[in-house]
């Protein structure tokens, strides 16, 4: 068994959640935060037997899409430093950040 840890935007979360239940694939919906953007994303947590990771990883890479995201360089908040970049920049976003990790042990009590 493997933990798969998906980190999404909130675009694609909902639509994902609805494919995964459509497949019968478990899985858990958090709220999370990316450290660089500040801003809201979602993070799923899916316990899957080994024979089917390659199935959770498709249905992540087909609902999951690539976006550009603007942001304020931070720098701009720093009246000390002499810059140009007050204005937004795009940031490429996702579709998704996948981790897949091993399991020592499952339990549901
Ligand atoms: P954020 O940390 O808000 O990052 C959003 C996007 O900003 C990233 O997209 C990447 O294109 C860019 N980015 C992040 N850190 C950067 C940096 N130090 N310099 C320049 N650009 C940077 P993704 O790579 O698609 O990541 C989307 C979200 O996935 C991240 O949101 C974060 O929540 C998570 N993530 C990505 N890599 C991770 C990792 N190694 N560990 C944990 N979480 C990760």
């Amino acid at each position: 068994m493997k933990l798969i840890v998906a980190i999404v935007q909130n675009q694609d979360g909902k639509r994902l959640q609805d494919a995964f239940v459509e497949q019968s694939v478990r899985a858990t919906k958090l709220s999370s935060t990316g450290g660089f953007l500040r801003a809201g994303n979602t993070t799923f947590l899916i316990g899957a037997k080994d024979r089917k990771i390659d199935d959770v990883l498709a249905i992540i890479q087909e609902n999951c899409s690539t976006r550009e995201q603007k942001m304020v360089n931070p720098t701009a908040y720093d009246f000390t430093i002499e810059t140009d970049l007050t204005f937004p920049i795009d940031v490429e976003v996702g579709g998704a950040t996948v981790f897949v990790l091993p399991v020592e042990a499952f339990h549901q009590f």
